[in-house]
């Protein structure tokens, strides 16, 4: 059954509601500039709820947007603008509350307007209760939750992993040493955002029920932040000049795809799109088994599609020298940098 923009049933229609991602116009909505509706001169998701008439009223007037992908609003120290996760499962106070967040999707929803929100598996925030409980003891129960390795031979990285932000266009290792438990940890992006160990089983899990978590509260997809950083080479060695990278693990990433579309199968009509980065297609083809044959598997076609999506890491890539080609990994060593503090 079609819905139109006021939520009531229509006949016919181009497509199912099943496939209303191949068809639909999703609009981003940047909760933090679009509506303030509290004052404090940030926007929020009741400023949101206010402006539904402009994003579909029904009539040609609106927008008439299909779905909306909000950009993140969970509880983050916001390091990096929300994409550095405290609390997967909450509003941050400065958008609202999980009420604000459910009143927004019963709105939207009457209106035959999907919602689609972020979802970061990669890193959490270094104040994440689970990296604080991880970094507090080598023999903590949520140690492997995390990437942690010893210094090199030289007390530097433990390989030549760089981070994606540069850091005034100087590279920055991936690494970041604790003192308290004389290890490195992993970050691929800042030091403030440690990278989830997707190689862990437990990781897997509480990283699904967060996908759970809001298709229960009704949301309609996810639009997935830099999930070809999800893997990583589990003997951490150097990336090569001339291989593939050592990073960013196709495989393990591949497999958590399949993961993530298993749990949507789960539920009727879900979608997601990943915000993938990679510039070896050869590779992406070989192993996903995509390309000529059109013989692309339901577990991965629907959630690994965009090249480099409009999301944060994009955005702060553009002016600076992002990374290097395929194979063209990074060799130069660098000291680590000081753990920030919570
Ligand atoms: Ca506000
Ligand atoms: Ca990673």
């Amino acid at each position: 059954m079609e819905v139109d923009a006021k939520g009531e049933a229509v006949a016919g229609g181009s497509a199912s509601v099943d496939d209303w991602w191949r068809h639909g116009v999703v609009y981003q909505i940047y909760p933090r500039s679009f509506q303030d509706a509290t004052g404090d001169g940030v926007g929020d998701l009741p400023g949101i709820l206010q402006r539904l008439d402009h994003l579909n009223d029904g009539t040609p007037e609106s927008l008439g947007v299909d779905a909306v992908w909000l950009s993140p609003f969970y509880r983050s120290p916001m390091a990096d603008f929300g994409y550095d996760v405290a609390d997967h499962c909450d509003v941050d106070p400065l958008f609202g509350t999980l009420a604000d967040f459910d009143a927004l999707v019963e709105a939207c929803n009457g209106r035959g307007i999907r919602v689609v929100v972020d979802f970061v598996p990669n890193h959490t925030s270094h104040r994440h209760p689970w990296f604080l409980e991880s970094r507090s003891s080598r023999n903590s129960p949520k140690r492997d939750w995390y990437v942690w390795a010893d210094p090199g031979p030289d007390g530097g990285p433990p390989n030549n992993w760089l981070s994606e932000f540069p850091l005034e266009g100087s590279p920055v290792p991936a690494w970041t040493f604790d003192q308290a438990t004389g290890q490195c940890y992993l970050h691929s992006f800042l030091a403030q955002q440690p990278d989830l160990n997707w190689l862990n089983p437990e990781v897997r899990r509480a990283m699904t029920d967060v996908l759970r978590f809001w298709l229960d509260r009704g949301v309609d997809g996810f639009r997935i932040d830099a999930v070809h950083r999800i893997g990583h080479d589990p003997d951490l060695r150097d990336n090569i000049d001339g291989e593939p990278r050592r990073d960013e693990d196709l495989e393990v990433t591949l497999e958590a795809v399949r993961e993530f579309r298993r749990v949507l199968d789960a539920y009727e009509a879900k979608m997601a799109v990943g915000e993938v980065y990679l510039l070896d297609p050869e590779r992406w083809i070989a192993t996903t088994g995509t390309g000529a044959t059109g013989s692309t598997s339901s577990s991965t076609s629907r959630s690994s599609a965009s090249p480099g999506g409009p999301g944060h890491s994009e955005r702060q890539r553009s002016g600076s020298s992002r990374c290097c080609p395929p194979g063209r990994g990074p060799t130069t060593r660098s000291p680590t940098t000081t753990i920030p503090e919570p």
